[in-house]
């Protein structure tokens, strides 16, 4: 190899270490973003970076065409079912900023004791019918 070869590959190797370095380091957004259907409704949840601890979770509830909803009531039931820990149910609240747009809903403090595979409930109550979605999440 020339000179000139090896100063290109030295510069090459230490650009890619410090890209490996920059992905490594850089704060993850490992937003997860699920989707489950019920009878009636198109349901979306999301949690940003979903950790051991207190978690905000994220609502959307569209009808089937789309047109996201005014629920009347959104409740969040976290199930560790494997273990059978059963956390309280939470009730969602229309997000403030979004206000002028129905359908999202938001907890900010739904806690999560334990790593491993959680089964989100999410029912919804809407003009005197109750459907329930089901969201899995692995923390
Ligand atoms: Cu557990």
């Amino acid at each position: 190899m020339t000179r000139l070869g090896k100063s290109v590959l030295t510069v090459v190797v230490a650009l890619l270490a410090g890209a490996l370095i920059i992905w490594w380091v850089a704060p993850g957004d490992d937003t997860v973003d699920l989707h489950a259907g019920t009878t009636s409704y198109s349901v979306r949840l999301s949690v940003t970076d979903p950790a051991v601890g207190t978690n905000t979770v994220d609502v959307e509830v569209a009808d089937l065409s789309g047109t996201l909803i005014a629920a009347d009531e959104v409740i969040l039931e976290p199930v560790m079912v494997d273990m059978g820990h059963a956390l309280t149910p939470t009730a969602l609240t229309p997000t403030a900023a979004k206000a002028g747009q129905p359908g999202h809903y938001r907890a900010e403090r739904i806690d999560l004791p334990m790593t491993g595979p959680w089964e989100l409930t999410v029912t919804i109550r809407h003009r005197n019918t109750t459907e329930r979605a089901v969201f899995s999440l692995v923390v």
